[in-house]
């Protein structure tokens, strides 16, 4: 008698194991994912897809890519975990390689990105006590409304969003909520007392891709700079080559003081978060005031290499970036072409439609069912907003083959 972890379970089977001893936190789209490979998924039944979400873009890199998974399996047969009790023969190699790579004196090493967060906000707080000299457990830290930063206490208690937040209090106080992308509502904030950091996604992943104002990012820095408040950069969703440049803030040339990665650094392949700063800001970090057993260990380290020098020797940059133009300039033939579709916005390949119905209509995810069923995955962020990031492996053939696939269905729609 084969077990049920032997014998082969319809998807219809497998959701019905989740519904039944796994927690209700999520409301996934009913496909069940058995494999992988570069843009492509294939659910229980062996039917293919586009995978058009990738992983919240942890996926850049493709899914499964050899090298990525040579790293994890090489190193997985050497030398799993040390902890940082001790030194090993991979993080200090690690460490030099990605901070040369991003441009910074010294990274912290973390597993998930709301972890890496919750190391920038502990950072950017330590520093104002110690460096700028901010009245202990006084310091302000100004973040914007539509945020997402990720799940942990802290961070849900400057979120604005309802279902992240509700009853899940007492909230952690210190942070100053500004409209995004209004430098004045920044200067205004900026001119109170014991302002330690200001903290933004360089583009509103979650809140539907709000692309910034060109120049905003620029003028942040400059404001901050001028009032000595760090200006702390989540690029975890949109690093690692994913707005079609290898970080959004690159697209005005700017060095946050505090950059936070995760997702991608990894390609997908293991939990691997960081966070970069200079010294003068990382240096606050004394031994034994933060850390994490996982953090930084050798299969994440040699993961996160092979990561990053495919994301250089397969330019996903420069591939986001013109596969991004040409999705956008095809969708919005679309837009011209049917009222069911408001708009399209972004940046590489991290972009949203804006669906032309009430944000609490089904519509959005009717949408991307009727994707599914015609091959391509994809899932509403808020309402009536679908984002839209393959892996930026895709060459120009399989991405007008996906634009053509969201067209039809779209027109299909309103049949
Ligand atoms: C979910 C989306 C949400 C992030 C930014 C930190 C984190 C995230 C800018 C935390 C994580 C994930 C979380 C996942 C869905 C996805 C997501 F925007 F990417 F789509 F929720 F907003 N900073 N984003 O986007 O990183 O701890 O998850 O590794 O929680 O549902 P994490």
């Amino acid at each position: 008698m084969k077990s049920m972890a032997q014998e082969k379970l319809s998807s219809q089977q497998l959701i019905d194991l989740e519904d039944k001893h796994g927690a209700h936190n999520y409301h996934p789209l009913p496909v069940v994912l058995a494999k992988g490979e570069g843009v492509y998924v294939w659910d229980v039944e062996g039917k293919k897809y586009y995978d058009f979400l990738s992983a919240y873009s942890a996926v850049n890199q493709g899914h499964c890519h050899p090298k990525i998974v040579k790293a994890l399996t090489d190193q997985a047969n050497t030398l799993c975990l040390t902890s940082r009790a001790f030194y090993n023969d991979v993080l200090g190699v690690y460490e030099k390689y990605v901070t040369e790579y991003f441009g910074f004196d010294k990274v912290l090493p973390m597993n998930s990105g709301a972890e890496a967060v919750e190391t920038a906000l502990k950072l950017t707080r330590k520093w104002a006590y110690e460096k700028k000299g901010i009245e202990e457990n006084e310091a302000k830290i100004i973040v914007c409304e539509n945020n997402f930063h990720g799940r942990t206490t802290t961070i849900i208690s400057f979120s604005n969003d309802p279902d992240a937040r509700k009853n899940f209090g007492p909230y952690t106080p210190g942070f100053i909520k500004i409209p995004y992308n209004d430098i004045n509502a920044l200067e205004e904030a900026l001119a109170q007392e014991n302002i330690a950091g200001f903290m933004a996604e360089p583009i509103q992943g979650e809140a539907g891709v709000f692309v910034p104002d060109e120049g905003y990012l620029e003028e942040a820095r400059e404001l901050c700079k001028a009032a000595g408040v760090l200006f702390v950069a989540d690029e975890v969703q949109t690093g690692i080559a994913r707005t079609g440049k290898l970080l959004a803030v690159d697209h005005e040339n700017v060095k946050p003081d505090i950059l936070i990665l995760g997702k991608a650094i990894s390609g997908g392949v293991y939990p691997v978060s960081a966070v970069f700063a200079d010294n003068e800001i990382m240096e606050v970090i004394k031994p034994g005031e933060h850390g994490s057993t996982f953090g930084g260990n050798p299969i994440a380290a040699k993961v996160a290499i092979a990561a990053l020098e495919v994301v250089k020797d397969e330019k996903l940059a420069e591939n986001a970036q013109v596969l991004g133009e040409l999705f956008r300039f095809e969708i919005n033939k679309l837009v011209d072409e049917c009222d069911l579709v408001k708009l399209v916005r972004g940046k590489g390949l991290l972009n949203a439609i804006v669906i032309n119905d009430t944000e609490d209509s089904s519509t959005a995810w009717d949408i991307c069912m009727k994707l599914r069923d015609n091959g391509l995955l994809a899932k509403p962020t808020h309402g009536n907003i679908i984002r839209f990031a393959p892996p930026l492996v895709m060459t120009k053939e399989e991405l007008l083959d996906c634009v053509s696939i969201i067209r039809n269905t779209v027109l299909e729609f309103l049949k």
